[in-house]
């Protein structure tokens, strides 16, 4: 094998930050990106590849070793492709990309814990951890960007790691009503999330695939998890989602079936 190849699941946000930072390099081809259907029992060929664990992203090297971890193999990449560097090369620039990047885990598993949660009663809460977490990272980037849009001058590192987030967070203004408000505690992130989905590096979903493939997340059920009473997944490859009807948006009252979905 003479190139790296990425093992991925189509839409998968972590998968997405290494689409970008090769699209921002101009090296998006030089990757094979190999699809791997997450409604369906891995493959042994990749088990024996990844020794037993299923997560993905996953990185073969083009001599045949394995990596494993999003931002591990976005710094393989930066380091393989030095050229167009995505990351500060500045180590205090360096060290404030990477506490904004340190972020991302709390943002991230907060935003699922609300996009799961199955409790009405619980929503409100939801919602205000979710609201700090925001207010989180406009603080961040009024202490080390106040002009904006990005950290820095150009959509870089810590704008790889978050904006497949972004993207994905369009779920809970379709499942949740969730909407970032108006005022001027979000101005700095909301000028930030603008610009960062608003990239020509990161279009690699929309928020109508994104809506349609994670319906079963809004219920619950994640990666790729049949919920009861359904025979598919609605991160299945096949029917396309481009067909499919939207979901219904209540997700609390209401159980849609694979016919409804479009599945
Ligand atoms: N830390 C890893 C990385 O590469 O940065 C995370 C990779 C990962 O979670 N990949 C997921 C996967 O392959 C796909 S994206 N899952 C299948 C498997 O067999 O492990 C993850 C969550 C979660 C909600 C959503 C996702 C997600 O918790 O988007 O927990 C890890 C998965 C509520």
């Amino acid at each position: 094998m003479s190139r790296p190849t990425v093992y991925h699941i189509p839409v998968c946000p972590f998968c997405q930050r290494l689409d970008i930072l090769l699209t921002l390099k101009g090296r998006r081809d030089e990757v094979d990106f190999k699809t791997i259907d997450i409604t369906r029992p891995r493959p042994d060929w990749l088990l024996k590849k990844t020794r037993g664990t299923t997560a993905l992203p996953v990185l073969e090297t083009a001599d045949g070793r394995i990596i494993k971890e999003s931002l591990v193999i976005l710094q393989y990449l930066e380091d393989i492709y030095p050229e167009r560097p995505v990351a500060q090369r500045d180590p205090y620039r360096r060290a404030v990309e990477d506490m904004l990047t340190r972020m991302d885990g709390d943002f991230f598993s907060l935003g699922y814990g609300w996009l799961m949660n199955q409790d009405p009663a619980r929503r409100e809460a939801l919602r205000e951890g979710m609201l700090k977490q925001y207010a989180q990272l406009d603080d961040f980037l009024l202490e080390h960007a106040p002009a904006g849009p990005f950290l820095f001058e150009e959509f870089g590192w810590a704008e790889t790691v978050f904006t497949p987030f972004f993207q994905r967070f369009w779920l809970l203004e379709y499942y949740e009503s969730f909407e970032l408000p108006g005022d001027d505690r979000y101005a700095r992130v909301r000028q930030w999330i603008e610009a960062c989905v608003a990239h020509p590096a990161a279009q690699q979903v929309t928020r109508e695939e994104v809506v349609k493939l994670y319906y079963d997340y809004a219920k619950g059920a994640g990666n790729g998890a049949l919920l009861p009473g359904r025979r598919q997944s609605s991160f299945a490859f096949e029917p396309d989602w481009r067909g499919r009807p939207w979901p219904p948006q209540d997700k609390y009252r209401h159980s849609a079936t694979d016919l409804e979905l479009g599945l």
